[in-house]
């Protein structure tokens, strides 16, 4: 269980502040079934990440994108919110000066009630319910639930091809050839040791290093088997421009954050004293979201981390709570 002392000295804090700022990462919707990027078989370790979270991926293979946000939808669709978001929507309605910072695109948060009001809740990395025109015409689809999308993206399929290769009914897929970062490949290997690691996490070449900030994300010319062998007629079209494909309202890497989001963020970072930062379920990895509780403490906030590993709440101080296990035990017995 929790440290009692500590429980009862955040408690405090939390009854006497108003700025409530939560940052959030995949950790929280773990317990809701969804998996997670960096944990062990986490979807960037059996996903090849640049062909399908980066904009030269989509242009080099859109039906491999999009059979891999087609089955994150549909997994999405299937889980529920769990007692870690209906907590965080207890606090939101109890704290009008609360606000979600959260990378997460499952629709978990606003199905378990946030969305009522927008200004608590900014979508840092997208949504993968609102489609978008993929040439920028300004189409937009928002809250489209519909599953599957077009039928090459009907279920059988979808698993069978994210693979890189249609496998006959039964045949379990090739490994799908993963492009991992180094840094998590180290870190399963470490935790895993080298056998189990060569089991869980398949045939893992050293990733190419992320580029630059807004740099083109250089696609390695991957194994030609990972080519979905979807053309791009089966897949969805904007209706707005009829000349692109939808693709998922989602930021991929070298892609700004939404500008609105982002205004709003700088805006609630410059303009007043943040009493609380919550921390909950990411690795802090991934920018801009990961300097996100630095401002906050920039603008005299205590912080507090939820985590189930001690090693991703690296950023702690001293002085901070870090309560660990799963948030969907933690943040009921700490919030409510
Ligand atoms: C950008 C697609 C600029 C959506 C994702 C310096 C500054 C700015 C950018 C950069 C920079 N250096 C490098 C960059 C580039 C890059 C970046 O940050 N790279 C890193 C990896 C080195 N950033 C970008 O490209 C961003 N864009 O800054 O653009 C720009 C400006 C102008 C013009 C052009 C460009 C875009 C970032 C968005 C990337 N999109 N995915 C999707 O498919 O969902 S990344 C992916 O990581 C997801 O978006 C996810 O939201 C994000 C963060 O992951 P986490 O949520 O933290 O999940 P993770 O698995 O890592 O961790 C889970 C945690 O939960 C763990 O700690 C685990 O212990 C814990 N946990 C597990 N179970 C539980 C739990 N905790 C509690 N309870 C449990 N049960």
């Amino acid at each position: 269980g929790l440290d009692p002392v500590q429980v009862s000295s955040f408690r405090t804090h939390l009854s006497q502040s108003t700025r409530i700022v939560t940052i959030i990462g995949a950790g929280l919707s773990a317990s809701s079934g969804l998996p997670t990027f960096r944990d062990i078989n986490g979807l960037w370790c059996n996903h090849d990440v640049f062909l399908i979270a980066s904009p030269a991926g989509f242009r080099r293979d859109p039906g491999l994108v999009w059979q891999f946000y087609s089955e994150r939808r549909r997994a999405a669709l299937r889980a529920g919110p769990n007692p870690a978001h209906y907590a965080l929507v207890n606090l939101a309605k109890a704290k009008p000066g609360f606000v979600a910072l959260s990378q997460n695109v499952d629709g978990l948060l606003q199905r378990a009630g946030l969305d009522e009001n927008p200004k608590q809740l900014k979508l840092l990395h997208g949504n993968l319910f609102d489609l978008a025109c993929a040439g920028n015409c300004g189409y937009v689809d928002y809250d489209n639930f519909v599953d599957p999308l077009c039928e090459v993206l009907s279920e059988g399929r979808v698993r069978a091809s994210v693979m890189g290769a249609d496998v006959a009914e039964g045949e379990k897929p090739p490994k799908a050839s993963a492009l991992l970062f180094e840094g998590i490949a180290k870190k399963n290997k470490k935790i895993l040791g080298e056998e189990k690691f060569a089991e869980a996490a398949p045939t893992a070449r050293d990733a190419a290093p992320l580029t630059e900030l807004g740099q083109e994300v250089r696609v390695p010319e991957a194994a030609p088997e990972l080519y979905s062998g979807i053309e791009k007629a089966e897949l969805p079209q904007c209706p707005g421009c009829g000349e692109n494909l939808l693709r998922p309202r989602v930021v991929w890497f070298g892609e700004a954050l939404p500008e609105d989001v982002m205004e709003d963020v700088d805006a609630l970072f410059k303009e007043e004293k943040v009493d609380l930062a919550i921390v909950v379920g990411t690795s802090s990895q991934v920018w801009p979201a990961a300097g996100f509780c630095e401002e906050a403490r920039g603008r005299g906030a205590k912080v507090a981390w939820v985590n189930m590993s001690e090693k991703d709440c690296k950023n702690a101080k001293k002085e901070d709570w870090v309560f660990l296990g799963d948030a969907a035990v933690i943040l009921p017995e700490i919030l409510n």
